[in-house]
């Protein structure tokens, strides 16, 4: 077939494919982004390939077992015996893969620059089974210009050019850890390509199971919308964690202060203070941008700062109980602490960046005695500290002269809790009424 017709053909071919849910997908990672992707594919009636390099995540997945809060491992079962999902450690099912959809962890290494060695790795993959008419798009939050300068000079290696042999796309994955109001098919989704046909064959894919799609006009647009929107997050948690600490010096209850803006119609956005900022993506996709933006000679002071705030928040907590107790005369380290809820934000079974940890931590350096109690967590070893959940009982509570709420699990009955504990310091506003054994941040 000549050139030019095999590259008009391409375009055509995938677009029926994808019209037709003919086209094999591969998503590569079976996290909290790509599972329930893989699952929603499935469910539309598309072949899916799972590829995922962690064994033990196969096998359970093979067995029906759930790992992420927001995937029925039933639906799991169902689409494997359906022979609609494939679980699979095996990259040979790229050669059969239409499309490809990469969603790998994009850290942060220990001196907090990006660690893209997850993409680069699945690049490297998805090239040695790269062929004609391949759709690949990244999920990954990344800095923008990793799709450009890192994932498409891999793929060209091949011989292959975009645009006329394969199609590359960003569209950033925005799904919300046990958000049950807005599942990922009704989270609007943006798409950019590394070109027009990209752009259009992404769009037509996903808008088979997401209702709105949101082209943009280049791949780097839309890898920076996705940090601009975690950037919001983090800059307004670190905005209102510092109010927080402001609030408590001039004596006002911050979170009564947040409800009364909140009054405002207009030109008000709530974000609540807390122990700290968790989880995988808020603490460390900001620093992406901050990161890029010095390599392009420009040193971001918003997000540095945001972090700041927020990495100080686990050592706010210690000292606002510790000045606490003191005011009780208790001798800090003869004290005993339970730390209610260690995951980094409440019902997700997530502890990646978890403020609880630090502030365990921070007790322990102390020489306090501190333990925690978790629904979600039976189990927590922190460096050399290995600890267990303790049962929320009035025997077990009694023991404890400070109770810390740093996770407010839906699950926790908080009456039970304030009629049987000491003292309780609420970092998550669980209590919005006041009880005179009940501190708030
Ligand atoms: N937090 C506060 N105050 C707030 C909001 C959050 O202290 O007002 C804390 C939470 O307790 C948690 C951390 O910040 O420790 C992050 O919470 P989060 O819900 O903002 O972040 P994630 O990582 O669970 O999920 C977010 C998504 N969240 C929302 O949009 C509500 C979204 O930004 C992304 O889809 C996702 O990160 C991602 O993958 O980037």
């Amino acid at each position: 077939m000549k050139e030019e017709g095999r590259r008009v053909n391409n375009f055509k071919i995938l677009e029926e494919k994808i019209n037709k849910k003919k086209a094999q997908i591969c998503i590569i990672g079976l996290g909290y982004v790509g599972l329930p992707l893989a699952v929603f594919f499935a469910k539309k009636g598309y072949r899916v390939y799972g590829l995922d390099n962690n064994v033990s995540r196969i096998n359970k997945l093979k067995k029906g077992k759930q790992y992420i809060v927001d995937v029925d491992s039933k639906d799991v079962t169902t689409l494997i015996n359906k022979k609609k999902f494939f679980p699979t450690l095996t990259s040979e099912v790229l050669k059969r893969s239409d499309v490809v959809i990469i969603c790998v962890p994009t850290p942060l290494r220990r001196v907090k620059t990006p660690d893209i060695s997850y993409i680069i790795n699945a690049s490297r993959t998805i090239k040695k089974y790269l062929h004609q008419g391949q759709l690949i798009v990244l999920e990954s939050t990344t800095y923008p210009g990793t799709s450009r300068e890192i994932i498409l000079p891999t793929l060209k290696q091949t011989g292959l050019n975009e645009e006329e042999d394969f199609y590359l796309s960003f569209s950033p994955e925005r799904v919300d850890p046990g958000n049950k109001k807005y599942p990922l098919n009704k989270i609007p989704k943006i798409v950019g390509g590394i070109g027009r046909k990209s752009t259009e064959l992404t769009k037509n894919l996903y808008s088979k199971i997401i209702k709105q799609i949101h082209p943009v006009s280049s791949i780097e647009t839309a890898e920076t919308v996705k940090l601009l929107e975690n950037t919001f997050r983090l800059v307004n948690i670190g905005l209102i964690n510092e109010f927080a600490i402001v609030a408590e010096k001039l004596g006002v209850n911050v979170w009564e202060v947040i409800e009364g803006a909140k009054t405002k119609p207009f030109g008000f956005m709530p974000f609540y203070p807390g122990p700290g900022c968790g989880g995988h993506c808020l603490p460390c996709d900001p620093l992406y941008l901050s990161w890029k933006a010095k390599k392009l000679g420009f040193k971001t002071k918003m997000i540095d700062l945001a972090s700041f705030t927020n990495h100080f928040m686990p050592e706010y907590v210690v000292e606002r109980v510790e000045r606490m107790l003191n005011k009780n005369s208790a001798v800090f380290n003869k004290i005993k602490i339970l730390i209610l809820g260690v995951t980094y934000k409440k019902d997700v079974k997530d502890l990646r960046e978890s403020p609880a940890l630090d502030i365990i931590e921070k007790f322990t350096q102390k020489k306090v005695k501190v333990d925690y109690s978790d629904p979600l967590i039976p189990y927590l070893k922190i460096n050399d500290i290995n600890l267990k959940s303790v049962s929320l009982s009035r025997s077990n509570l009694q023991k404890y002269d400070c109770v810390i709420i740093v996770a407010n699990h839906s699950s926790i009955n908080y009456d039970f809790l304030r009629k049987s504990a000491k003292l309780i310091f609420d970092t998550r506003n669980a209590y919005p009424k006041d009880y005179s054994n009940i501190v708030r941040l």
